[in-house]
């Protein structure tokens, strides 16, 4: 039996899966269960605000939220419950995500929303973020971030080599 998601990932449109998918990928990568969602917070307020509102007792413990345009979608969960909330701007509109980036970024305190990169990167940041939180308590993860790490700079090295020869 598959264990239960720790870390929901909602977007706005499903045309924002081939963004969101690299968190997904990451979450995947590292073993941790996650459930993935498209919801809107002006299309379907409601779904919305009842699955940031179930969530906590569902036995998530992180939220990621991606969206484009007037990207309002991490706030509006972050007003909804006290789990942190991960935004990821979606680079999918006339303004190449500037838009979404500033509705993510500028919360206005006392409500917060991590904000992550634009686009896939920030989605990818997302699931590594995510993972870094959960290492907090998880020593077997830390380890496995601290070994990601690691790999990522053995390639940057394999990489200069090649350039040098
Ligand atoms: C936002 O509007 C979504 O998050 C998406 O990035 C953008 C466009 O949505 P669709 O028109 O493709 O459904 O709410």
């Amino acid at each position: 039996m598959a264990s239960k998601p720790v870390v929901g990932i909602l977007m706005g449109s499903d045309s924002d899966l081939p963004v969101m998918e690299e968190a997904v990928k990451i979450l995947k990568l590292f073993d941790i269960p996650c459930e993935v969602t498209v919801s809107s917070a002006h299309r379907t307020p409601k779904r919305t605000s009842d699955y940031a509102r179930t969530a906590e007792k569902r036995g998530i413990r992180i939220i990621i939220a991606g969206a484009g345009s007037a990207a309002h979608l991490a706030g509006f969960i972050a007003a909804e419950t006290t789990l942190p909330v991960i935004g990821v701007p979606i680079d999918s509109s006339p303004l190449n995500g500037l838009d979404s980036l500033l509705s993510t970024v500028q919360m206005p305190g006392g409500v917060p929303v991590a904000s992550m990169a634009i686009g896939k990167a920030g989605a990818k940041n997302a699931g590594i973020f995510a993972a870094e939180i959960l290492s907090l308590s998880d020593t077997k993860l830390k380890d496995r971030l601290k070994a990601h790490r690691k790999e990522m700079a053995r390639q940057v090295e394999e990489k200069a080599k090649k350039l040098k020869a």
